[in-house]
């Protein structure tokens, strides 16, 4: 380990890890309040994020970083009795599993102040869907959040200014520098964010698949892992779920139509896969709060709020708590699924036929995804504008016999046409073929269980 000089340079202190030192506690102490002050320049911090990248970081610093992130800014704390819960996913197409999940934990008596990102790159964001809603403020002051948590139990919120600084520079520079991919970089921006939030309990939904930043099993295991370390170590239980994601989760991808999706799975109707992811990530959390709960009976709890109308109750109330009027929250909340009446519908609605006769064996989340971002459901850059309007309702389910000539997909759009490029994308990402060759596979591979913090 390096020297705990007080005085060394930002210069010299790139150079150690460069080199492949380890870094001190009060080494990385002094790199994240040189971000977090503007002391250090923005070449220095893209430097210093490119050498972690190649040199990598032990656990020990991985930790060091990840508090101080935490601590550069506002912590949030509550009453004592709260079971203050939440879940992060690593990313995927049509993940809109915080929308049932955080009112169904609500109405289990926990509270959960989510607070999400938006989409960047192929995955879309929590925030972007619920701004198809009108009226849907995600903006709330800590204050506001304290009470919506007191009033309802749960609120999904963009992160503030005064909660951690310092990763929203990290970030940035990440981006630009293409650090992202780092495992002790992911760790110290998810986990920074989620201990500030001052959570008892958090589960992690990490994604591999040909749709996620981790193609393969073992390295989203490697990233899950130090996530759970991290998390346990700075205070909160933390497990990890690893999923796949090669196939879209449910039948939506989009902005508005995921919400419509999230509206028939809070009426006890949505589909099977997005139901299940919800009621596992729930049922952990359930669990890790409250040891009188198997990990059986705490998932059927997440199921029977689902279908009793508890969850959808306290959905309803946090639109109205983030500034959707009474009446349009009632409308999009009771039995009616004219859900377009409240939103924005695309101009356009393509379908595309099966090409032949048999088993859906795949659908490639990956290229649908890329045809919506192209389509303006996504962004390239921060700060970008979207369409929600844009996105596909997938018409078929993996597995089911079908026709030649029947509709596969329904795509939502506002240019005049799909392009020749579009066309031929979808087409690729929907193989059918004999039903022998179908194997269902379940959507969740694993969960990492909370371990000991005072582990080393
Ligand atoms: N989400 C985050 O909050 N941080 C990250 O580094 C990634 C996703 I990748």
């Amino acid at each position: 380990m390096s020297s705990n000089n007080n005085t060394i340079s930002f210069p010299e202190l790139i150079k150690l890890k460069r080199d492949g030192k380890q870094l001190s506690p009060a080494e990385i102490r002094t790199f994240v309040q040189g971000v977090t002050s503007g002391a250090i320049q923005e070449s220095q911090i893209g430097a210093m994020l490119m050498a972690i990248w190649q040199m990598n970081m032990t656990d020990e610093e991985t930790l060091a970083m990840t508090r101080e992130v935490m601590n550069s800014g506002d912590t949030l704390e509550w009453p004592k009795e709260w079971r203050v819960v939440d879940k992060h996913s690593t990313g995927g197409v049509g993940d809109k599993v915080s929308l049932p999940l955080a009112p169904a934990l609500a109405a289990c008596g926990c509270k959960v102040p989510m607070i999400s990102g938006r989409g960047l790159a192929h995955t879309g964001g929590t925030l972007d869907k619920l701004e198809s809603i009108p009226g849907f403020n995600v903006i709330q002051s800590v204050q506001q959040v304290k009470q919506i948590l007191q009033d309802v139990g749960c609120c999904i919120v963009g992160q503030t200014g005064s909660l951690v600084p310092a990763d929203s520079v990290l970030y940035a520079i990440r981006d630009a520098t293409s650090t992202v991919d780092s495992v002790p970089l992911i760790t110290c921006s998810i986990i920074s964010k989620k201990g500030a939030e001052g959570l008892s309990a958090l589960v992690l939904d990490v994604k591999f698949g040909r749709a996620a930043l981790y193609k393969d099993l073992d390295s989203a295991r490697k990233l899950a892992q130090s996530l759970v370390t991290a998390g346990n170590k700075l205070g909160v239980k933390t497990g990890a779920v690893l999923s796949r994601m090669d196939v879209p989760i449910g039948q939506s991808v989009g902005n508005a139509v995921e919400v419509c999706e999230a509206l028939e799975c809070l009426k006890g109707r949505g589909p099977e896969d997005l139901t299940e992811l919800v009621t596992i990530l729930g049922g952990h959390l359930l669990c890790m709060c409250d040891p009188s709960f198997t990990q059986e009976s705490a998932k059927m709890e997440i199921a029977l709020k689902l279908k009793n109308g508890e969850a959808l109750k306290k959905f309803q109330a946090m639109l109205e708590a983030q500034g959707v009027s009474a009446d349009v929250a009632s409308s999009l909340c009771s039995d009616e699924t004219d859900y377009f009446r409240h939103m924005r519908r695309a101009a356009h609605q393509t379908e595309l036929p099966v090409p032949d006769e048999g088993a859906v064996l795949d659908i490639d989340a990956m290229a649908l995804a890329e045809v919506l971002h192209k389509l303006g459901a996504g962004r390239t850059k921060s700060g970008e504008k979207i369409d929600h309007s844009v996105g596909a309702e997938i018409l078929v389910k993996m597995g089911q016999q079908v026709e030649k000539g029947e509709s596969w997909i329904r795509i939502h759009h506002n240019s005049p046409d799909l392009s020749k490029h579009q066309y031929s994308v979808l087409e690729k990402a929907l193989v059918i073929g004999s039903l022998n060759k179908y194997k269902p596979v379940s959507c969740v591979a694993e969960f990492i269980r909370p371990n000991n913090p005072n582990m080393s």
